[in-house]
């Protein structure tokens, strides 16, 4: 409860800030894109991290206000970048499934990408298999005006969930991210990587492009770049930066 009211008062003040984990792009060697994540200034706390009040946003439903004002401060930040020397930037928003089922998702997107004039193709949708199996029917509504416009799609923590390839088909997506279950002992655990290559071969099928998760070290990298996947995202190359440490990463990168 006094969770929830300050995060009501978070909200109001302005408290949340978005950091960044870049994603790189395996076939260039170059950074991609990143996914925004959320980090809460909270006076006399300092820096809270999400795992501590993510859940409370969602049960209370401030998650929808919150996930409004997170895909606002997305476009604004990829708006800022484009005028700079970083550029045309991807960023991949976390979304949770109330966003889609109270709030007013299409319209929120709608309205930030045109205040921001940012061109749709930058922003990326993260959801999990869960949220989007919840209320499938609205959520693939909304989902596919929002690629009609030419926001991507991808499913986060892929492989933990119940997602069948015949639902894989259905959804309009254009990523999976397999997660960092199957990730963090893919060079000694044969099982694992097993399914992370039976996810990697799915997702080409489909047309889909894959993303891993929690990649923490070189033979990981290896591992992945010889089978194919097309990005990685994790502590091995960057852990996530506030926007002016990504913006000097991508500059130094060019
Ligand atoms: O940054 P960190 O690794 O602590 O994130 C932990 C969890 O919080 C992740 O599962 C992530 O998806 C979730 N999370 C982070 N930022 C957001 C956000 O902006 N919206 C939602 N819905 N979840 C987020
Ligand atoms: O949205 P999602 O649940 O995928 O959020 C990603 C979470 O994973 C964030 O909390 C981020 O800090 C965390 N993360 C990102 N890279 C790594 C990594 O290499 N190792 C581990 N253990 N966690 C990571
Ligand atoms: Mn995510
Ligand atoms: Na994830």
């Amino acid at each position: 409860l006094d969770l929830e009211m300050a995060l009501r008062r978070a909200l109001d003040q302005d408290e949340l800030e978005l950091f960044f984990q870049p994603k790189v792009n395996l076939h260039t060697g170059r950074i991609s894109g990143a996914e925004a994540l959320l980090r809460w200034n909270r006076p006399g706390h300092g820096m809270v991290y999400p795992a501590e009040f993510v859940s409370v946003l969602e049960e209370t439903g401030l998650i929808v206000r919150a996930g409004a004002w997170i895909i606002d401060a997305a476009c604004r930040q990829i708006a800022a970048w484009l005028e700079g020397p970083v550029g045309p930037m991807n960023i991949a928003v976390n979304v949770a499934s109330r966003q889609f089922v109270e709030g007013d998702l299409e319209k929120d997107v709608v309205t930030s990408l045109e205040r921001h004039k940012v061109p749709p193709e930058l922003l990326e949708l993260e959801l999990t298999e869960t949220a989007l199996m919840s209320n499938a029917e609205r959520t693939i509504a909304v989902l596919t005006k929002l690629r009609a416009l030419g926001i991507k799609v991808a499913i986060d923590d892929f492989g933990t969930g119940y997602s069948s390839l015949a639902y894989l088909q259905r959804f309009p997506i254009d990523k999976l991210k397999i997660d960092i279950a199957f990730v963090r002992n893919i060079t000694t655990n044969p099982n694992d990587a097993a399914i992370a290559l039976a996810i990697i071969s799915m997702a080409h099928s489909l047309k889909l492009r894959v993303v891993a998760e929690g990649v923490e070290s070189r033979p990981q990298l290896e591992y992945l770049r010889r089978n194919r996947c097309d990005e990685v995202q994790g502590f091995f190359f960057s852990r996530p930066l506030s926007a002016p440490d990504v913006a000097q990463l991508v500059v130094a990168g060019k």
